[in-house]
């Protein structure tokens, strides 16, 4: 097989990939190792900034989360039963964010994908990449017993974390940075009305809390635990109990304790490698960075790294400019950035960590006291959150 771009990696920076490229006129085949069932049941994101839903739009796929998405105009922060809200939109010109699933997104994207031709290989084994250094670089995978080889001119490494294209640069190639939290989040989904209307990010002497959801009728909750926990260790009643005391007596009293399902363990970690581009390999994605949910930038990092990255791809391809690959890596790295510090800030801010004294803990009271009183501190929150823009 041949086509001009190897895509490996089928998530949010994959398909929203092949979506521009496609757009451009410009051939690519992605490679993915799971189902398309697989990748569209993971619940994972719940946040899309003005970028997510512009590019949604821009590639005609916006008809459902225009009528399903959830607009939030402010979100709260919660510390030690007090709560206040953070009006995004007065505070920044109008922006706000929109609830919609990492699911309904990428249901979305395949939809669209099978509606246009895009073509996605499914259930791909032992994916491999070949040549990097080289101007013909290939792919090859096992599926069903069977060998395939695809031949490319570059090839996007948008495979998440723990993918195949990473770790096919040599270690001397690039730098790591990376830190990682001493503690995780239990996330529960509920068939019941969410406990307020918009998001509460709640930090507690016991431990940080989220409250955020999916439908009007579906709540989706978090809570901060610890390195070691499994799920096994919070049935439904403890889960409750701890929400409703970190959220505080207005919100934990509005919580509809009904029974949980998809209830999950993520670990916090912030990751970048530098730089994003080796020979005709580029990074994007989770593949390239992570930051901690805290800032819910995850998945709206995977589409600015797509826009980027299918820009400079067409560039690169089209002149024959390889330098092009190199300032979408500075240019990509750049917004990266600064996302990573605004949700290590924000973790840092609202979550317990293990060697905390009373120090430390009033540090987090008295800034988040001071965000409460302060116009140009929650002037800073509102316009991170709702996500810079694209420079
Ligand atoms: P993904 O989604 O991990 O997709 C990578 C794809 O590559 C495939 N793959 C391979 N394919 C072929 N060969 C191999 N060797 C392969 N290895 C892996 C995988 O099967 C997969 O399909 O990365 P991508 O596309 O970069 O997208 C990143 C986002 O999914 C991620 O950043 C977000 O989900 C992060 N995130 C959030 N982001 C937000 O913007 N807002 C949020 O509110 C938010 N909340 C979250 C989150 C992530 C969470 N977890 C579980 C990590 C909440 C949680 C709990
Ligand atoms: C979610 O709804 O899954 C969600 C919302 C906000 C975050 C992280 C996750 O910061």
């Amino acid at each position: 097989m041949r086509t001009r771009i190897a895509i490996v990696g089928a998530g949010p920076a994959g398909m929203f990939l092949a979506h521009l490229l496609h757009r451009q006129g410009l051939d690519c085949v992605v490679v993915e190792r799971k189902d398309r069932a697989h990748v569209e049941g993971r619940v994972r994101a719940g946040v899309l900034e003005r970028v997510t839903v512009d590019l949604m739009t821009h590639l005609g796929l916006a008809d459902r989360l225009r009528r399903e998405g959830l607009v939030h105009t402010g979100v709260n922060l919660a510390c030690d039963g007090g709560i206040f809200r953070i009006d995004m939109a007065e505070l920044t010109g109008g922006a706000s964010v929109t609830v919609y699933g990492q699911q309904e997104v990428m249901k979305d994207l395949f939809d669209g994908a099978e509606a246009r031709g895009i073509q996605v290989v499914f259930g791909a084994e032992d994916v491999a990449l070949h040549d990097l250094d080289t101007p013909a670089p290939f792919v090859t995978w096992r599926s069903q017993g069977l060998a395939f080889r695809l031949d490319c001119e570059a090839v996007a490494g948008c495979d998440g974390f723990h993918g195949v294209s990473r770790a096919s640069i040599p270690e001397d190639a690039i730098a790591r940075f990376e830190r990682a939290y001493p503690f995780g989040w239990l996330g529960v989904l509920t068939e019941a009305p969410p406990c307020s209307d918009e998001l509460i990010y709640a930090n507690h002497e016991r431990g940080f809390a989220l409250a955020s959801m999916r439908s009007p009728t579906r709540s989706r909750y978090y809570i901060q635990c610890g390195p070691e926990a499994r799920t096994d260790d919070w049935p439904d009643e403890r889960f409750w109990d701890e929400l409703c005391v970190r959220l505080g007596p207005e919100a934990g009293g509005r919580v509809d304790r009904r029974p949980t399902f998809e209830k999950s363990i993520a670990p916090l970690r912030s990751f970048v490698v530098e730089p994003l581009r080796h020979g005709r390999l580029v990074l994007a994605g989770d593949a390239a960075h992570i930051v901690p949910p805290t800032g819910a930038k995850g998945l709206n990092l995977a589409a600015s790294d797509a826009i980027m990255l299918s820009e400079a791809l067409a560039e690169a391809l089209g002149t024959g400019d390889e330098t092009a690959l190199d300032r979408y890596s500075r240019r990509a790295l750049a917004r990266v950035w600064k996302a990573e510090r605004f949700s290590w800030w924000f973790t840092t801010l609202t979550h317990r960590f293990p060697d905390m004294a009373g120090f430390e803990r009033r540090m987090q009271t008295a800034e988040l006291a001071y965000i409460r009183g302060s116009r140009a501190a929650q002037t800073v929150v509102a316009e991170n959150y709702v996500g810079l823009p694209l420079e």
